[in-house]
């Protein structure tokens, strides 16, 4: 595959703020995300949203960041360094979507957003309280460029079961509705099949997105490693399917390279770009 441009070393690189949660594992949310972004010679900011206590067999508990805490991280970074693109991931609480949502509004309304609507860790432990869900439809995705839902996560929002292309077309829809530039419905849980396909819909064209099935059980952290890849592409000012383009091929990449880790599900890797 073909990377993103690098900057030469002594020149600032392109930077993209996440605001996400922490995963003491150190295999998804902003983990994933800092990863990918420094593999990819992109800058990494970080809002910190949650601190999760979890290893490679499950999330034990988290701890919220404070509201002001999290508005004051996007603020400070905003007027100071500031960013090309930016990535929600783990948010935890409707008083922190709104957080996000009016510090996005009142700092970075013009920036590519990409909300990736966390809801659960693979191991099914919720990261969102289930009163986050209408928070997170009505005020933070009016803001995003684009939304990156699983299948579970297509479920919980717009209460579409995807079985095959034409539920997923209509999830796609639903989802649109709510106000997104963009959707891209991610098929990678819908099995059994030997590809995976992502569908990306801007409310009038459908782009399908096709990449082999990586049969692993180490896909921790896969879907931060794609909305990351596809804000680090955003912030190379990539049009938003070229980025999705090559946030898939990223992520596809990283699920080969995947590594068993502790005693669960080891996490998918970004660390085969230094091979
Ligand atoms: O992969 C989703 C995710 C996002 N953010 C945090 C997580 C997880 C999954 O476990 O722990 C902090």
């Amino acid at each position: 595959m073909s990377f993103l441009p690098l900057p030469p070393p002594g020149e600032t690189p392109r930077r993209v703020l996440t605001i996400a949660g922490s995963d003491s594992g150190g295999g998804a949310g902003l983990q994933a995300d800092i990863r990918t972004c420094a593999l990819l010679g992109v800058h990494a900011l970080c809002a910190v949203t949650a601190v999760t206590v979890q290893n490679s067999v499950g999330v034990k508990g988290f701890h919220l960041v404070p509201e002001g805490v999290i508005t004051a991280q996007i603020e400070v970074v905003s007027h100071d360094i500031g960013f090309q693109a930016a990535k929600t991931g783990m948010l935890a609480s409707p008083e922190i979507i709104g957080a996000v949502a009016a510090a996005w509004r009142d700092h970075s309304p013009d920036v590519p957003l990409v909300v990736d609507p966390v809801c659960a860790s693979m191991h099914g432990d919720p990261l969102l309280e289930p009163s986050g869900l209408e928070t997170l439809r009505a005020e933070l995705f009016p803001l995003a460029t684009l939304v990156t839902p699983n299948l579970h996560e297509v479920r919980l929002l717009v209460d579409i079961d995807v079985v095959d292309a034409k539920s997923q077309r209509e999830a796609a829809r639903a989802l649109h509705a709510l106000g997104a530039q963009w959707v891209l419905v991610k098929g990678g849980h819908l099995r059994p099949s030997e590809s995976s396909t992502d569908l990306l819909f801007d409310g009038n064209d459908f782009h399908e997105f096709n990449s082999p099935r990586v049969d692993t059980s180490h896909d921790h952290g896969a879907g931060d490693t794609l909305s990351a890849a596809v804000a680090c592409a955003l912030a190379h000012d990539y049009p938003v399917p070229d980025a999705v383009a090559f946030g898939k091929q990223w992520v596809t990449e990283c699920l080969r390279a995947a590594y068993p880790l502790g005693h669960g599900h080891g996490p998918v890797s970004p660390l085969f770009r230094l091979s």
